[in-house]
């Protein structure tokens, strides 16, 4: 199954295949009479402008048949390409004969053209909390543990249950904002460690950064129903940086695979105003790593964690917000990723999550402290600054 899974979110829109076209010299312009009891049916093929009731009615009367005794009821018209490579058309006017019972039915064609695709204006669910989804570290493309297979699996299914745990919540919170954090390390890319994960990567980078879209697409139709106002905001990591010079040089810190994706997404979602007009896309500024966004009042931050090291999220988080110009200060949640494991701390009214990878493993790391993930993500209901309901999705 994992593996229909993988294939369909690899799948891509290869031009259809043209078959040599064979000419016929007969078949370029034709006219044909069937005649079923009270019911005519004239097919005319051939230039527009030739095709036309007026013809039609004139291959009647050669074919010996009275045009006045039979009233034209519907007409059903393709198009084609004939042999001189002109776009030509095939119409199939039908007649009934006068007085009879077909010639008194109303035309089905007519009244089947007005069945037409109909958009409800239902109200999207409403209220004054936020549920945040927060994930990252899915870094498709590793070899590590379940691999790629194992990994986009679970990212879908932990997605679809946590928009199965928004229902659950919504027993107990009136919940408008549903918030997707996409906290970084969407990719493994071929930048962060110099190239030197090539061959435990076998998966080409735009097959990476397509199943990340996939993923964040998926994400967007599922949700965006379920709630008036949807967010989604991405920052990037490390294995997402898009080159790096020499394995240190960098480009602009917002030159990332992870933020690019839900740039295309939020893309895609403009064609769709009907469907996506409530929804709101964020990544960092330009030469920036974060992203600050309100949540139901709460103030969330949104950080890849490769910018502290192990356990000092707080100490990074308060040197950003001595910085006066930084929105870092205001924060009442910090969302991170990177480090692969769940963790959850807290330094007053301020809160810390790490929800861990979506990736099985880092063999790496297996063979070095001896410890697999747990993968999955973190689900959280805020409101007004506190964050005091999470869980995690498995
Ligand atoms: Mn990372």
């Amino acid at each position: 199954m994992s593996d229909d899974l993988l294939k369909e979110l690899l799948d891509k829109p290869v031009g259809p295949e043209i078959p040599a076209r064979k000419t016929n010299p007969e078949r370029d312009f034709t006219k044909q009479v069937e005649v079923t009891g009270d019911v005519a049916a004239v097919t005319v093929r051939g230039p527009q402008d030739e095709v036309t009731e007026e013809a039609a009615v004139a291959h009647l009367r050669a074919q010996g048949l009275d045009p006045a005794a039979w009233v034209a009821t519907g007409f059903r018209s393709s198009e084609w390409t004939m042999a001189n490579g002109d776009v030509g058309t095939s119409t199939r006017f039908t007649f009934a004969r006068q007085g009879s019972a077909e010639a008194e039915r109303p035309n089905l064609d007519e009244l089947v053209a007005e069945i037409k695709t109909y958009m409800p204006s239902y109200v999207r669910p409403q209220g004054d909390h936020g549920f945040i989804v927060s994930l990252g570290d899915m870094q498709f493309g590793k070899i590590d543990g379940d691999g790629v297979e194992g990994t986009l699996a679970r990212t879908v299914d932990c997605l679809n249950k946590a928009a199965d745990l928004l229902y659950a919540y919504r027993e107990r919170f009136d919940i408008g904002h549903v918030h997707i954090a996409w906290l970084g390390d969407h990719i493994e890319g071929f930048q962060s460690q110099g190239g030197a994960n090539v061959w435990r990567t076998p998966l080409t980078l735009n097959e990476q950064i397509r199943l990340t879209r996939r993923v964040m697409l998926h994400a967007l139709t599922t949700f965006a129903p379920l709630a008036e106002r949807l967010t989604m905001a991405a920052v990037p990591g490390n294995h997402g940086e898009a080159v790096r010079f020499a394995g240190k040089g960098i480009t602009r810190y917002d030159d990332s695979h992870d933020t690019e994706s839900l740039i295309a997404v939020a893309d895609a979602a403009s064609l769709n105003p009907e469907a996506f007009r409530h929804v709101e896309f964020f990544v960092p500024q330009t030469d920036e790593l974060t992203v600050v966004l309100d949540v139901a009042g709460t103030v969330v931050a949104h950080a890849h964690g490769h910018q502290w090291r192990p356990g000092k999220h707080f100490d990074w988080w308060k040197g950003q917000a001595f910085n006066k110009a930084s929105a870092m200060h205001q924060a009442d949640l910090l969302l991170a990723g990177h480090l692969h494991h769940e963790h959850v701390d807290s330094d007053g009214p301020r809160t810390f999550i790490q929800p861990p990878a979506m990736e099985s493993e880092s063999t790496w790391w297996r063979h070095r402290k001896g410890t697999t993930g747990a993968p999955g993500l973190i689900v959280a209901v805020t409101k007004d600054g506190r964050t005091d309901i999470k869980e995690v999705v498995r």
